[in-house]
């Protein structure tokens, strides 16, 4: 025991762009949880740059595993996010076998506002269900949860029964947590909708949408401080309203610099926000 609940975290490396690991790392160090990166590629820039220099690392996950499995390493969590290439599914499988009692997070990672990333090929996106077949928990947002139940990209606002029976379906997928985020409800708003199956239990937080604020890595920080909070004990709503209020307060005050989207969140000045008092009653039943 060292006190301290360590994630492994197979992701990519961006250099510019503010997205998976050089969010995941500060987001969860912050919350007093030890990141353990499993790179899934090196790039100079995420993908929604015009340019950019890709190494893929297929060939590292395996025996690093290999590695942490001789050092009889002990893992909280293991929780997947972007990958490079359809092979390293196997990968993450094989990690979520090796630690069967780790909380196992899938953020399944292919697009947003209605798109796929730039390198996601279908294989790619079609073997993400063996991933989220295993999953303990997944955080898709509203594109990549459409893609997974094979629905169109909704263009009108859920209703809530509808939306109850998206996080149902996905659930049937394989994961007894479902969160959806950027998810447009009727009657109004942007919400993070949530379903704990064990409990039967649905939850939704609303969050002030501000028009045209879309920034790389929003994902990865939301799906990081819902990790960080459920390792600590908190309820499913309360962590994502934890992990719902830090996204918003990130775009709003990045937002406020007018920076271009593929930039990411301005987190760096915001992190002290994950160790003060939060108040979190914004969440409401759906
Ligand atoms: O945050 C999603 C993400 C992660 N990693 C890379 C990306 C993206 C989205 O564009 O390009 C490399």
């Amino acid at each position: 025991m060292n006190g301290c609940k360590r994630v492994a975290a197979i992701q990519d490396l961006s250099g510019l762009g503010r997205c998976s690991l050089t969010v995941i790392i500060p987001t969860l160090s912050a919350m007093g949880v030890q990141v353990c990166p499993v790179p899934t590629a090196v790039l100079s820039a995420h993908t929604g740059y015009s340019e950019f220099v890709i190494r893929d690392l297929t060939d590292f996950i395996h025996p690093a595993l290999e590695h942490y499995k001789r050092m009889d390493t002990h893992f909280d969590c293991i929780y997947s996010g972007f990958l490079a290439s359809a092979e390293q599914i196997d990968h993450c499988l094989e990690f979520f076998a090796a630690y069967p009692d780790a909380l196992k997070v899938v953020d399944p990672v292919m697009g947003d506002d209605g798109k796929s990333y730039a390198t996601y090929t279908g294989e790619l996106c079609k073997r993400m269900s063996e991933l989220v077949a295993v999953a303990d928990i997944i955080t898709p947002n509203i594109t990549e949860a459409a893609i997974l139940l094979g629905e169109e990209y909704p263009s009108m606002p859920l209703g809530s029964s509808d939306a109850r029976s998206w996080l149902v379906r996905l659930s049937e997928q394989g994961a007894r947590i479902v969160v959806i985020t950027s998810v447009n409800l009727a009657g109004g708003g942007m919400h993070t909708i949530g379903y704990d199956r064990d409990t039967n239990s649905f939850w939704k937080i609303r969050n002030d949408y501000v028009r045209g604020a879309h920034y790389s890595g929003t994902g990865d920080i939301f799906a990081s401080v819902l990790i960080g909070s459920l390792l600590k004990g908190d309820s499913l709503p309360i962590a994502m309203n934890r992990a719902t209020a830090f996204a918003e307060l990130n775009v709003k005050v990045t937002y406020s610099y007018q920076q271009p989207w593929t930039e990411g969140l301005m987190l760096e000045s915001q992190l002290p926000w994950l160790t003060s008092y939060q108040q979190l009653d914004g969440y409401s039943v759906l």
